[in-house]
């Protein structure tokens, strides 16, 4: 079973979900966009467990297409689910990357039993992918991947990528 996909405007830092996804870097020790606000809204037990992931199991980051959970520190979210999506490039296809960061969040999110789980629009900021496609390519991952999580929850910031994720979400049925 898929999970169900709810739309929401806002700033996941708020979400009262079970965890948020961050759209984070290889490097896992912050940047800025939704990654900035995450560590800035969840404190330092982030960060803190993000530098015991490189000194411990990823001593070189985290992969593209990747994700990993910590702590969700002072967010209303137990968890943080790190996900590194893939950067634009016109010459290049990186779709599956892109659609690989989603599933593994799903998966990750299985691990630790996470039922609601708060999605940004993963490489739609600094790492320019297109909305309408970094839309599609999200709603139509989650809608396939099997999982336990109930809602998975697309908390966009502004009328361009709610616009765009509801068009995706439309197109779905
Ligand atoms: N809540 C919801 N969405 C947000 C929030 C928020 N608080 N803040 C930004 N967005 P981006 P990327 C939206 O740039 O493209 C960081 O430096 C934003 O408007 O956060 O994957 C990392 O460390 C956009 O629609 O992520 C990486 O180096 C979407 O979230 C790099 O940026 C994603 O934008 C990752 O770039």
């Amino acid at each position: 079973m898929g999970a169900r996909i709810t739309l929401a405007r806002g700033d996941i830092t708020t979400q009262d979900v079970d965890a948020v996804v961050n759209a984070a870097n290889s490097g896992l020790l912050g940047g800025g966009g939704v990654d900035g606000a995450i560590h800035r809204a969840g404190g330092p037990a982030i960060l803190a467990a993000c530098r015991e992931l490189r000194a411990t199991t990823l001593p070189d980051g985290l992969p593209t297409g990747q994700a990993v959970a910590t702590t969700g520190g002072n967010l209303p979210a137990a968890h943080v689910i790190h996900t590194v999506g893939p950067v634009h490039a016109k010459r290049e296809d990186r779709s599956e990357l892109l659609a690989s960061a989603y599933r593994e969040s799903l998966r990750v999110a299985d691990e630790i039993g996470a039922r609601t789980v708060a999605f940004p629009a993963v490489s739609a900021g600094i790492y320019g992918w297109p909305m309408d496609d970094a839309a599609r390519i999200a709603v139509g991952t989650v809608a396939a991947t099997p999982t336990d999580v109930e809602e998975a929850r697309f908390v966009l910031f502004g009328d361009e990528a709610y616009d765009a994720f509801r068009r995706a979400v439309d197109a779905l049925d």
